[in-house]
């Protein structure tokens, strides 16, 4: 599977008719460059610190470098891995990076005013040589439910080449409507799409990019979109992702809690 590059929206940043006509054509925007970098590196640290705490980073290399020890791998529901994330969901830096006005500005472009944010914001550590657990192509509508208008931000805590990781994104697969998912066992996102369902249309096909720190991807609630595995030797992928919609649109209860009410 070749991927494509992101289309880079930049250009449209300033114009909420054309960020808007991006999302209705693409179902996603790649922006570069527009989350607040001194938080972004502060919610690093303070991540890397945890995992640091948890002996699960090489003591004899810089904290911010994020080198993996060699303990685990761990992903999201092992104990060890919900241990440190339990702390994670209550740092300061975690809580109100997605508030940032630099953000909100974009989503509000989207969305229309007033803004919701919500409060079930995701982290994500990633370890290497754990790519059976990479998360698999799925639309967000599935476990988030509510309102289609919904939106998910995704961005890496550091610089996330392709080999790191990073989100590939079915161009233009929103339209297509939701998709029932199946049942996949022992992978991390226990449902997900396989490759039979994608739909197949001119120009559905994945787009992927190398992502700089503080380049951001916004996608739609139906866009199918899958993580790229990381195939690192020894680096932790770091990452965010949060979701927004309009104020008194649609929302199901468990958008209104922490992630696993951590
Ligand atoms: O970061 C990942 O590995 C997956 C993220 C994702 O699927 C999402 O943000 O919906």
């Amino acid at each position: 599977m070749t991927d494509k590059p992101f289309l880079i929206s930049n250009d449209a940043l300033q114009d909420p008719t054309q960020l808007r006509q991006r999302m209705t054509e693409h179902g996603y925007v790649f922006l570069k460059g527009v989350a607040p970098k001194d938080d972004l590196l502060n919610l690093r640290r303070d991540i890397l610190a945890l995992c640091a705490d948890a002996g699960w980073l090489d003591p004899s290399r810089d904290l911010m470098d994020g080198i993996w020890g060699g303990i685990g791998p761990y992903t999201e529901g092992n104990p060890e891995y919900m241990a440190v994330y339990r702390h994670v969901i209550h740092l300061d830096s975690f809580k109100a990076l997605p508030e940032h006005p630099a953000l909100t500005g974009i989503m509000r472009h989207l969305t229309g005013d007033p803004l919701l944010v919500h409060r079930r914001k995701i982290g994500r550590m990633t370890f290497p040589q754990n790519t059976k657990q990479t998360i698999q192509a799925h639309q967000d509508w599935y476990y988030i439910r509510g309102t289609t208008e919904t939106y998910t931000m995704w961005m890496p805590l550091g610089d996330c080449s392709m080999e790191l990781g990073g989100l590939a994104v079915l161009n233009g697969s929103h339209k297509a409507g939701f998709i029932d998912h199946r049942r996949l066992p022992e992978v991390n996102v226990a449902y997900a799409l396989e490759s039979d369902q994608w739909p197949q249309a001119e120009g559905v096909e994945w787009h992927a990019s190398d992502f700089e720190l503080g380049d951001v991807l916004i996608f739609h609630s139906y866009t199918i979109h899958r993580a790229l595995p990381n195939r690192t030797e020894n680096l932790l992928r770091l990452s965010i992702d949060n979701r927004y919609q309009r104020e008194g649109s649609d929302i199901e209860p468990g958008s209104l809690g922490t992630h696993y009410d951590l």
